[in-house]
C-alpha cells in the first residue's frame, strides 16, 4: 500500500512533498533511488529512475498485486500506470495512450517492455488460442524490432534508433485483437554501423573484416541472440523464403561497405570484381548493371537527352554509402510492414463484436543535447518540443479547463507554452525546416552555411533562434556553422555541416531502378519508386525534415485523442551505474521532462475527481446517512453527508458534476475502510435474501 511503504522510503507521491522545490523533488527521488524505490507519482504520471540492475518487482506475484486495484491502492509502479490505461479503456470504453519518454538510457524501451508484458499476463484469462497467438506475435515483435533496429551508442548498449508507436487493439472482453507499429526515423547512420543481426550472418568472412559492423562493439551472446530473433521471425510468420532475402540484404549491405575505388585516368573505378559479383548475386541483379550504377550515373539534359556521367572517387563513395543505408532503411519499413499485416486486425465487425479499443504505447527519444548536434538532434528534439506541447495541451491545460468548466476557484499556473518554439521549427515558408527544404529543392549548389545566412534573414529576429548574434567566444562555436535554439527544455546548439545532405533524399535515381529490377522479389518490393524511368523522375521525393515532421504530426493527431498516461523516465548517472546518483544530471532531465510543473498543477489541483453519483455509489456504505439508502435531496448533498462523516472537508472541492479531492490520502482511508466494510455488507445481505432481517 502506498501509505504503508513507510516514509523512510521517502514520498511515494510527489504531490506529497512539503514543499514543491527542486531540492526537495531531487532529494526525495535520489533516497527511494537509494532506497530500491525506482518509481515514484506524481498524481497518476509514474516517474522512473533506472536502476541498472535487475529488480525483483516484476514477477506474476507483483503482477497479482496490480491487477484491477486502483492506482492509489499500491506503491508506484508501471504496473499500477499499465493498470489505469487498461481499465479506462475496459471500463469506459476509452482509448489509451501511454507515452514514455525520458533520454537514451532512462529506460524507456524496457518500461515499454514490462507494459507490454502486463497487458499480456492480465488479458485472455481464459486463455483462448487465437488471443494467445495474438499476444505472442505482438510480444515476438519487439524482439525482432530491436534486433534490427537497436545498436550499440556510448549513452546505451541497447539503444533504439527508431522511435516506436504500438497500438493494441481490444475487443469488448478486453482482450488483444491485434495491433498496428509505426516507426519514426531510423537513424540510419548507426543503423548501419552495427545492426547486431549482421555480425551473426553465416557470411565466408569474419564479421569484423566488414567495415560497417567493425565500427560497433560485438556482443558476447550473439549466437542465442540470434536464434531468439529467428525464431521470433517465425514465430511472426516470416517464410523461408522472406528471412533468405532479409540475410541476403543484410549481406549486401556488409559487402558495400567493402566495396573500394580508384581513380583511373578520367574517370572513376572498381578495385577488385569479386565483392560486385557477389553483391549482384545477393540482390539478385545484374553484375554489369551493378557495376555501371556504381560508377556512373544517368542524368537528363536540359533538351530532353539522357546521358550517363561518371562519378568522382568522391561521388562513387556517397552513393554506395547512400544505397547501404537506404537497403537497411527500406529493409526495415518492410519488416515494419510484413509484422502489421499479421497483427493487423481482421475481420472486426463492431455490430457483432462491440467497440474495438485500443491502447497505444509510445517509446520515442527524449531530448538530446550532445557537444556536437546535427540534423539528428534536431529532428528528435523538435519531436520532444511536439510532445511536450501534447502533454501541456493534455495535461496541464485539461486540468485548468475542468476545474474551470466546474466552477473550481483555484489559482491559476503559469506555464511556458512552447508553441512558439514548435512554429520556429515547422511554420509553412517561414520555419527552418522549410528553409532548409527550400535549399535543398534549389537547383544548383547550395552550401550549409548558405542555408544557414536563408535562416538568419527569415529568423534572425525570432526570440529562440541565435546565429548570427553568436560570437566567437560560444562555447563550441565556429563562425557562421552553428544556429542555436532556446528549447524549453534548455538551448542547443546544432552544427549546420551535413544538414542538407541529411535533408535530401541521397539515392541516385539509378540505383532505385536497379534494385526495382531485381530477380528477388521481395527486394523488388521494397523499391516502387525504382520504377519510374530518368525522363519522369520530376517530383522530387519529399526530404528527411518533412516526412519526419508529416510523422509526428500524424503521431501527435493519433495521441491527443486517446486518454494519455505518462511514464517519466530519469537517467540516474552516464556511467551506467546501479549505486550513483548524479545530483546535476538527475536536476536537469527533472527541469526539461517538466516535472515541478507537473507536481505545482497537481497541487494546485487536485488528485482525484469524480462525478458525484460513482462516489456515491463507491462509498455510500461509509456513511450512516447513506446506506443503504440516502434520504438526501441530491447526490451531491449524499456525497457532502460521507465528506462531513469524516472529516475531509478541508481536503475537497464541491465542482458542479464532480467532487474533487486533493490528495491521495483521503481516497485511500475512504478505500480502506470500504475494504474492511465489504465481508460484513455481504453476511448483512445474505441475511436479507434469507428473510432473516
Ligand atoms: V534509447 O533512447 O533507446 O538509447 P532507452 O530506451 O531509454 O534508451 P533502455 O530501456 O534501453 O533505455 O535502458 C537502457 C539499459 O538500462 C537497459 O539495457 C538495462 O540494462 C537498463 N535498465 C533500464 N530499465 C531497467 C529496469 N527497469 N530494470 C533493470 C534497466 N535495468
Ligand atoms: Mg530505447
Amino acid at each position: 500500500m502506498a501509505e504503508l511503504e513507510g516514509l523512510h522510503f521517502g514520498k511515494s507521491d510527489f504531490v506529497l512533498l512539503d514543499e514543491v522545490t527542486m531540492e526537495q523533488f531531487l532529494e526525495n527521488l535520489k533516497l527511494r533511488f537509494e532506497e530500491g524505490r525506482i518509481y515514484t507519482f506524481i498524481g497518476e504520471v509514474v516517474v522512473s529512475v533506472n536502476p541498472y540492475r535487475q529488480m525483483d518487482i516484476y514477477g506474476n506475484d507483483v503482477i497479482e498485486a496490480y491487477r484491477g486495484r486502483e492506482l492509489y491502492e499500491n506503491p508506484p509502479h508501471l504496473y499500477a500506470v499499465a493498470d489505469a490505461a487498461y481499465k479506462a479503456m475496459k471500463r469506459r470504453a476509452k482509448d489509451t495512450c501511454i507515452v514514455i519518454s525520458g533520454e537514451s538510457g532512462a529506460g524507456k524501451t524496457e518500461a515499454s517492455k514490462y507494459i507490454m508484458q502486463y497487458i499480456a499476463a492480465i488479458t485472455n484469462p481464459s486463455q483462448r488460442q487465437e488471443v494467445e497467438s495474438v499476444k505472442s506475435v505482438l510480444l515476438k515483435s519487439n524482439c525482432v524490432l530491436e534486433a534490427f533496429g537497436n545498436a550499440k551508442t556510448n549513452r546505451n548498449d541497447n539503444s533504439s534508433r527508431f522511435g516506436k508507436y504500438m497500438d493494441i487493439n481490444f475487443n469488448f472482453n478486453g482482450d488483444p485483437t491485434g495491433g498496428h507499429i509505426n516507426n519514426y526515423l531510423l537513424e540510419k547512420v548507426r543503423g548501419v554501423c552495427v545492426c547486431d543481426l549482421l555480425k551473426s550472418l553465416h557470411l565466408n568472412k569474419d564479421p569484423t573484416d566488414y567495415t560497417y559492423t567493425s565500427q560497433g562493439a560485438a556482443s558476447t551472446d550473439d549466437r542465442s541472440h540470434h536464434r531468439a530473433v529467428m525464431s521470433a521471425l517465425k514465430v511472426i510468420g516470416f517464410s523461408q523464403e522472406e528471412i533468405n532475402s532479409i540475410y541476403k540484404i543484410l549481406a549486401t549491405i556488409l559487402h558495400l561497405g567493402n566495396l573500394k575505388f580508384e581513380n583511373e585516368a578520367e574517370n572513376v573505378q572498381l578495385v577488385g570484381g569479386d565483392l560486385v559479383m557477389h553483391i549482384s548475386e545477393l540482390t539478385g541483379t545484374e553484375v554489369e548493371s551493378m557495376r555501371k550504377a556504381l560508377l556512373y550515373r544517368t542524368v537528363a539534359t536540359g533538351g530532353g537527352e539522357v546521358i550517363e556521367k561518371g562519378h568522382s572517387e568522391q561521388e562513387a563513395s556517397y552513393g554506395r554509402e547512400a544505397l547501404a543505408k537506404a537497403l537497411y532503411e527500406r529493409l526495415f519499413g518492410w519488416i515494419v510492414g510484413r509484422i502489421n499485416s499479421v497483427i493487423e486486425v481482421k475481420n472486426y465487425n463492431p455490430a457483432l463484436h462491440g467497440k474495438n479499443t485500443v491502447i497505444g504505447v509510445l517509446d520515442i527519444y527524449g531530448f538530446e543535447i550532445f557537444d556536437n548536434n546535427s540534423f539528428e538532434q534536431f529532428c528528435i528534439n523538435y519531436c520532444n518540443e511536439k510532445l511536450q506541447q501534447l502533454f501541456i495541451e493534455l495535461i496541464l491545460r485539461q486540468e485548468q479547463d475542468e476545474y474551470q468548466r466546474e466552477g473550481i476557484t483555484w489559482q491559476h499556473i503559469e506555464y511556458f507554452n512552447n508553441q512558439i518554439i514548435v512554429d520556429l521549427v515547422e511554420q509553412p515558408h517561414k520555419g527552418i525546416i522549410s528553409i532548409l527544404d527550400d535549399a535543398c529543392l534549389t537547383v544548383g549548389k547550395v552550401t550549409d552555411s548558405a542555408c544557414l545566412d536563408s535562416m538568419n534573414d527569415k529568423l534572425g529576429h525570432h526570440p529562440h533562434f541565435t546565429s548570427r548574434k553568436l560570437t566567437p567566444t560560444d562555447k563550441t562555436m565556429e563562425f557562421n556553422r552553428h544556429f542555436r535554439i532556446r528549447h524549453y527544455a534548455g538551448d542547443v546548439m546544432y552544427s549546420v555541416e551535413g544538414f542538407l545532405d541529411k535533408n535530401k533524399d541521397p539515392l541516385f535515381q539509378d540505383f532505385k531502378r536497379l534494385m526495382f529490377n531485381s530477380s528477388d522479389p521481395i527486394l523488388k518490393e521494397m523499391w516502387p519508386d525504382g520504377k519510374l524511368s530518368i525522363t519522369e523522375v520530376t517530383k522530387r521525393p519529399l526530404t528527411a525534415a518533412t516526412l519526419f515532421k508529416n510523422s509526428i504530426i500524424a503521431l501527435v493527431d493519433k495521441l491527443a485523442c486517446k486518454e494519455p498516461y505518462y511514464v517519466r523516465c530519469v537517467k540516474p548517472n552516464e556511467v551506467k551505474s546501479p549505486m550513483l546518483f548524479d545530483d546535476a544530471r538527475c536536476q536537469h532531465q527533472v527541469a526539461y521532462l517538466g516535472l515541478l510543473e507537473n507536481v505545482h498543477v497537481r497541487r494546485a489541483g487536485f488528485a482525484y475527481r469524480q462525478p458525484y453519483d460513482r462516489f456515491l455509489q463507491r462509498y455510500k456504505m461509509t456513511c450512516e446517512y447513506t446506506w443503504p439508502n440516502h434520504l438526501m435531496g441530491s447526490d451531491r448533498e449524499a456525497v457532502e453527508a460521507i465528506v462531513l462523516q469524516h472529516n475531509f472537508e478541508g481536503d475537497v472541492a464541491y465542482g458542479h458534476t464532480k467532487l474533487f479531492v486533493r490528495t491521495p490520502r483521503t481516497l485511500f482511508t475512504l478505500e480502506q475502510e470500504r475494504t474492511a466494510l465489504i465481508p460484513i455488507l455481504v453476511l448483512f445481505l445474505q441475511k436479507v435474501w434469507r428473510g432473516a432481517l
